[in-house]
């Protein structure tokens, strides 16, 4: 093995060269000193406690690793509720998720390094062994590039890395012989056909054993990828080049990087989230730091770092100051428009920004890392997890969490950038809310839920490469690892990559790399982190200084979204455009700032306002683009409104032995009967009525009396089956999907419908689950025979009481031996005929509702009723002078940044008007865009 040439830092450090000193290593700098500086502020934890943890995360990682070997393994990922192996083509697909599985044992592969770091070196060995034996990279099978890059190629040389290591200490894996590099190396030649494009940018999907285009292929007429999966090769590919001395993995990378740099919108120096892979025009134009870009800026500043070429730095600083001057909001990061950097393109950020504020202090920019994560800690605080998506004004938009590791990422460098025990804290409560909320007897389930604490039947392999090396890394001292983490630099997947690679096989040319940037003045470095001294200016409480006034900033936040107000409005004195929020259409006032913006006002026959903007009959240019600006915010509020109209899911926990509280199942709510989220749980044990389908009197009500009778779906309205089990003396009904295999993993939730008659007479709860999540409670019957299950709007916490209200034994153990099959079979054989159709919330009988339609250069909305006016955020902001403040303090911030960077008037250039006719179907387009975003 070539003799480490990496220098001192930490985690994702650099090795010791002079030409990019200036960012990486300054930023290296601040996080080897700042733990020295650091005396005061949050209490410093002890030596004892910090190993304490450790354990912690080594007994948490047993659970989820031992289970997925016990139950899953060779398959690619663990089902945690039905405790057995996801075979993808054997479950429904649940879509591009499902990409990430190329049935080569996936969460094996992307396990292989945390083994070393976690110091299990003797599983480490047996782990590549099975590898090794088992695993087959030649599937007919459709695997994404991007994800197979990350999590299979990253695992594969990440393990290969800490193999070489051991090797070379002496002890272990004497026997190894580069073979985890063959097979990345084997695996790096089925991913190059899908750089075959003109453009350079890979396919975004590729056949393991036929390639691409083939007919055999069913791949690879695809056109459009994201942004973060063409640009995040050069880490895996540049290291199996230098590895292997094949330059070809390393030039395709930099060619793709290349265009992606060229296509870049030059005036913002921002990219999209989606590109045509053949033209390389923007798709999507919206940009952030999430979702579908997040990783490209993470692998231009690394690859500088592994690679040390200038050329990648430049290109990250160019970005990062266009991302600091547009996005970043502090502490909020909000998505823009390539074209029109100052409008904002949403009212919500996603999870995948978590990662940022480690990205940060990688740069050296540790103020605003500072601030974003304690943003995000917030919201953790409230929803015990990040969820998906969520509003600026931290309301829940996606409600998912499937156990991202990207804020536990940004928690350790910031730890190892501040040396605040604060950070440690902040680790200690996302272990105590792993191990409360999502752990299972048989793993760690995602959830499906934050809000109701529902599960997923989900564990993915991300969560054991990326989540436990951080946690436990975060406690660790030197001594508690077995090799020098400084020595290598983590991969996005947190795969570790020598830094020696840097001095090694240098023979890949830079000819592709452009020379053409923009010139970067000095204010690119306003960010960089000089030394930890100007960093840490003899002030140790200078991080929880930045912290303080963000502390109740999810509390105090009114629900609203906070978007950006046009600056000029504040120069010029004028008042700032009228917001969609405010707007009333009996207001005088309001209609002649409305016809100002090009907006007019239908009245439609139903009763109903319809508005149109036409940006031609705008006033000016400036009043066309708050008219943008409004119709945006209105299309936004609707579908805001839409979606609290919406009973929210409640949950289905079943809570005798040996769950104890620990599966949670997602359940449609009912428009009728007890309203659980005004009313105390119902808790119960279940019985199956009879007849199932519960359509006509029950003939064994001495069986439901008393309990929560399950009943499955079909034949009858659902207020039938409530009367009918409600007469048999039930206290609450389970409708169980008859569709075989249906899940809330692949169909959408809805609620039961009343039967169009007055459902007062009804007074139980009723929840229903689709077929998947009932065959879990009908299988715990026949394992059981007692099942107790607790109906709720949010799940209880499954703390060491719940266990003691039972009698029985606890053994997770016992729970685990329960095999596959008994779990996961279980659907009933009952002829059924068409069931009833969910009902949709209909206009009519939700008067706020707002229904966008978006055509040809006009976009109108069409509230039911003139006086648009949601009071509730009113009376809110107005009741709440501290939500007040938020704004105000986000205002002043805006304005702070302006007055002191004069490059902010860029967003403030009279654009003329034939300019914003035609980006107007670039608009709407994006619009129609955010509206079906997915992660
Ligand atoms: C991981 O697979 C990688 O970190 C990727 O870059 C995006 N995020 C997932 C985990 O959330």
């Amino acid at each position: 093995m070539s003799e480490p040439g990496g220098g001192r830092g930490f985690g994702s450090s650099v090795p010791q060269r002079a030409p990019w000193s200036l960012v990486a290593a300054t930023a290296a700098l601040c996080l080897v000193s700042a733990t020295s500086v650091w005396t005061a502020g949050a209490s410093p934890m002890s030596r004892e406690e910090k190993q304490k943890l450790g354990n912690q995360v080594l007994e948490m990682f047993d659970h989820a690793y031992g289970n997925y070997m016990e139950h899953a393994y060779p398959a690619d990922e663990l089902m945690p509720l039905t405790c057995r192996g996801r075979v993808r083509g054997q479950e429904p697909s649940r879509g591009d998720v499902d990409d990430a599985l190329g049935k080569f044992s996936l969460t094996l592969i992307d396990s292989l390094d945390t083994l070393v770091v976690l110091n299990k070196t003797k599983e480490f060995e047996d782990a590549v062994r099975k590898v090794l034996r088992d695993v087959n990279l030649d599937n007919d099978v459709v695997v994404s590039v991007f994800e197979t890059n990350i999590r299979v190629l990253g695992g594969l040389l990440g393990g290969h890395s800490l193999a070489i290591m051991l090797k070379e200490k002496g002890e272990y894996m004497q026997w190894y012989n580069d073979e985890l590099l063959q097979m990345a190396k084997q695996l790096g030649y089925k991913l190059l056909p899908a750089f075959n494009t003109t453009s350079g940018l890979p396919y975004p999907r590729i056949n393991l054993k036929f390639g691409i285009r083939k007919p055999e292929a069913r791949t690879g007429t695809e056109t459009d990828t994201c942004t973060a999966c063409a640009g995040t090769l050069i880490l895996e590919f540049a290291a199996l080049s230098r590895f292997t001395g094949a330059t070809i993995f390393e030039e395709y990378a930099r060619k793709a990087l290349d265009f992606l740099w060229e296509k870049r919108q030059r005036s913002s120096n921002l990219v999209g989230v989606t590109i045509n892979i053949h033209t390389g025009d923007w798709v999507r134009k919206d940009s952030g730091v999430g979702a579908g870009i997040d990783s490209y800026y993470e692998y231009l500043l690394k690859a500088y770092v592994l690679l040390g070429d200038d050329s990648f730095l430049e290109r990250f600083n160019t970005h990062y100051d266009a991302i600091m001057r547009y996005i970043s909001q502090p502490p909020l990061l909000l998505d823009v428009h390539i074209h029109k950097p100052m409008l904002n393109a949403r009212t919500w950020m996603d999870a995948l920004l978590a990662f940022f504020p480690g990205l940060q202090v990688l740069k050296g920019d540790i103020r605003p890392a500072i601030e974003t994560h304690e943003m995000l800690y917030q919201v953790i605080k409230k929803h015990n997890f990040l969820p998906e998506a969520f509003t600026t004004d931290f309301r829940v938009h996606w409600a998912q969490h499937p156990l991202r590791p990207e804020f536990a990422e940004s928690t350790y460098f910031l730890y190892k950038a501040t040396g605040d025990p604060y950070y440690l804290e902040v680790g200690k409560t996302l272990i105590e809310n792993l191990n409360k909320y999502a752990r299972v007897p048989c793993g760690f389930a995602a959830m499906k839920d934050v809000r109701t604490g529902s599960h997923e039947d989900r564990m993915d392999s991300f969560f054991l490469a990326e989540m436990f090396k951080y946690l436990y890394l975060l406690f660790a001292d030197k001594e508690d690892v077995i090799f020098d983490i400084e020595d290598y630099i983590f991969t996005t997947e947190a795969h570790l990559l020598p830094l020696w690679l840097s001095t090694t096989n240098q023979r890949i040319s830079k000819k592709n790399t452009t020379s053409e940037y923009t010139e970067l003045d000095d204010s690119n470095f306003d960010w960089t982190c000089p030394n930890t001294q100007i960093l840490f200016p003899n002030d140790p409480l200078y991080a929880q200084s930045i912290r303080e006034p963000l502390k109740n900033v999810v509390d105090k936040s009114c629900p609203r979204g906070i978007i950006r107000v046009r600056e000029e409005s504040f120069r010029s004195g004028a008042k700032p455009p009228l917001r969609a929020r405010d707007f009333m259409a009996t207001n005088p006032e309001h209609l002649e700032i409305l016809k100002k913006m090009g907006v007019s006002l239908i009245h439609l026959k139903d009763g109903r306002v319809q508005l149109v903007q036409h940006a031609i009959q705008a006033a000016s240019s400036i009043d066309a683009e708050d008219g943008l600006r409004f119709m945006q915010e209105m299309i936004e509020l609707s579908s805001q409104q839409q979606k609290e109209q919406q009973l929210p899911p409640r949950a289905v926990q079943i809570v005798s032995h040996p769950f104890f509280g620990r599966v949670v199942l997602t359940a449609g709510p009912a428009q009728f009967g007890l309203d659980l989220s005004k009313h105390k749980e119902t808790r119960g044990f279940v019985a199956s009525s009879k007849p199932y389908n519960g359509c006509s009197e029950l003939t064994n009500p001495e069986a439901v009396m008393g309990k929560i009778a399950l009943i499955q779906r079909g034949q009858c309205m659902f207020a039938e089956k409530a009367r009918n089990i409600q007469n048999a003396g039930a206290i609450g009904g389970i409708v169980i999907d008859d569709n075989e295999g249906s899940s809330s993993d692949t169909a959408p939730l809805f609620q039961m419908a009343g039967d169009g008659r007055d459902t007062d007479d009804i007074t139980i709860p009723m929840l229903f689950l689709f077929s998947k999540e009932g065959s879990i409670i009908l299988d715990a019957i026949r394992e059981y025979e007692e099942v107790e299950v607790l109906l709720s709007d949010k799940a209880k916490d499954r703390d060491p009481e719940m266990e003691n209200e039972e009698e029985q034994p606890s053994s997770e153990n016992d729970s685990q031996n329960q095999s596959a099959e008994q779990i996961a079979s279980g659907s009933q054989e009952v002829d059924l005929v068409d069931q009833e159709p969910p009902e949709e919330s209909s206009l009519n009988s939700h008067p706020e509702s707002l229904s966008p339609a978006v055509t040809d250069n006009a976009a109108s909305i069409s509230p039911s009723e003139q006086n648009f006016n949601p009071t509730e955020n009113h009376e809110t902001t107005s009741l709440d002078g501290e939500c007040t403040d938020l704004d105000n303090q986000l205002q002043e911030q805006s304005e702070t940044e302006e007055d002191s960077n004069p490059n902010v008037s860029w967003g403030k250039k009279v654009q003329p008007i034939d300019s914003i006719l035609a980006d107007w179907n670039e608009d709407i387009e994006a619009f129609e865009m955010m509206e079906k975003d997915e992660l």
